[in-house]
């Protein structure tokens, strides 16, 4: 690949070193060869095992190069039709089995999703992502205002990622040609442990989605939740999953569980923060090229604990007061932990 030379058109100080970087970058994402689909899961327990330096030191070595380390990708949530799921995720406050405190609200108007999105834009975020609570994505005047959201954000020029259930081949397609970009479908857990959590639906059905969202050529956003009191070998079991799937996630959101009053994970017991250190230095590791986000749970992590977590790959987080019905670190304590750790947000690459 070309290197940018010093006198090459225009560039400021320290700018072609910046540019040859990125490009460095690139050439590393085009290297697929150096990506492994064919983890096995004794494979996936020892990296997971290894003593906590030589595991962030493992992750932060893949991380350098692959990523650019100062950078996080902001990415903001908007719920647009929250509460009265008829599934019975266990760890949701949306579900319509239990009696946590969210208000239903029906699909929002379009434009009124659309303003927000833009309001991110300026605020710097550049990946918008739409959340409903259906298990499917409805057919008729509810998928086409959701089709309007999603041309309308993608006029933006952000990235546009939806998050609305199980989805139809020909519901991806259409999503597509609306300007879609990604599509978050979570594995939540290992196979194993999964169905003591939502029984409502199958993992293979999960999967089939992703294939569904994969095959309209939409990037896929696919990661879990740790905390639910699973075991250790049930968050290696997940990150086996998403490991092995080819081609990897694009997108690896790890969720630490917020416990909400009313479903029957409130009171599980608070998860140990090195877990969610090792389970993102573990993906990090795995997953090379994919972006790593440390997702819900931000607001029960001490900054200490998240600046961990970027050290061991993460480089995605959710800004914004509220995540979908739950609070998350306000933009000035983000701005704040950001400036003191020399990190910067990621500029938009949408297309
Ligand atoms: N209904 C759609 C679905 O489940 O695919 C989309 C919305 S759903 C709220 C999106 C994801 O949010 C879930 O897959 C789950 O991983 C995550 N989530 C929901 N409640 C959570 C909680 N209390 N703590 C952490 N993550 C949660
Ligand atoms: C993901 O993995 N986490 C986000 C996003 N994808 C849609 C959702 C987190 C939701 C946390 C609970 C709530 O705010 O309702
Ligand atoms: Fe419904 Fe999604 Fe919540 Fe499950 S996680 S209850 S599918 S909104």
């Amino acid at each position: 690949m070309k290197s940018y030379e010093a006198g090459d058109g225009n560039c400021q100080p320290g700018e072609k070193e910046r540019m040859n970087r990125e490009m460095d970058v690139l050439a590393q994402r085009s290297n697929t060869r150096a990506l492994r689909h064919d983890w096995k899961k004794g494979e996936v327990q020892a990296i997971y095992d290894t003593p906590l330096p030589e595991l962030v030191y493992r992750a932060q070595t893949v991380h350098r190069e692959f990523h650019e380390p100062d950078r996080v990708q902001t990415c903001q949530l908007i719920s647009i039709k929250t509460g009265g799921c008829p599934e019975d995720c266990a760890y949701c406050p949306q579900s319509a089995h239990y009696d946590a405190d969210v208000e239903r609200q029906g699909l929002l108007d379009p434009q009124q999703v659309i303003g927000v999105a833009r309001q991110a834009v300026e605020r710097g975020v550049t990946r918008f992502c739409m959340g409903a609570a259906w298990r499917e994505v409805p057919q008729g005047r509810e998928f086409d205002k959701v089709l309007e959201m999603v041309r309308g954000v993608s006029a933006l020029g952000m990235e546009v990622c939806c998050t609305l259930g199980m989805l139809t081949e020909e519901q991806a397609t259409r999503l597509k040609e609306a300007g879609l970009t990604a599509y978050n479908h979570n594995l939540d857990t290992s196979p194993e442990f999964y169905g003591s959590i939502i029984t409502t639906r199958v993992y293979d059905e999960r999967l089939r989605t992703l294939a569904a969202v994969r095959k309209a050529g939409i990037t896929v956003c696919c990661g879990g939740i740790l905390g639910m009191g699973e075991k250790a070998s049930d968050r290696v079991g997940l990150l086996h999953q998403l490991a092995t799937l080819e081609p990897h996630p694009e997108s690896v959101p790890i969720n630490m569980l917020v416990r909400v009053e009313g479903t029957p994970l409130a009171s599980m017991p608070a998860l140990d923060p090195l877990e969610m250190v090792r389970a993102i230095a573990t993906a990090r590791i795995l997953m090379p090229s994919s972006r790593v986000r440390l997702a819900a749970g931000r607001k029960q992590l001490s900054p200490e604990a998240v600046t961990l977590c970027f050290l061991a790959g993460a480089n995605s987080i959710f800004v914004g007061e509220k995540l979908l019905t739950t609070p998350n670190p306000g933009p000035d304590e983000d701005e704040q932990l950001l400036q003191s750790l020399g990190m910067k947000p990621l500029e938009s690459h949408a297309g």
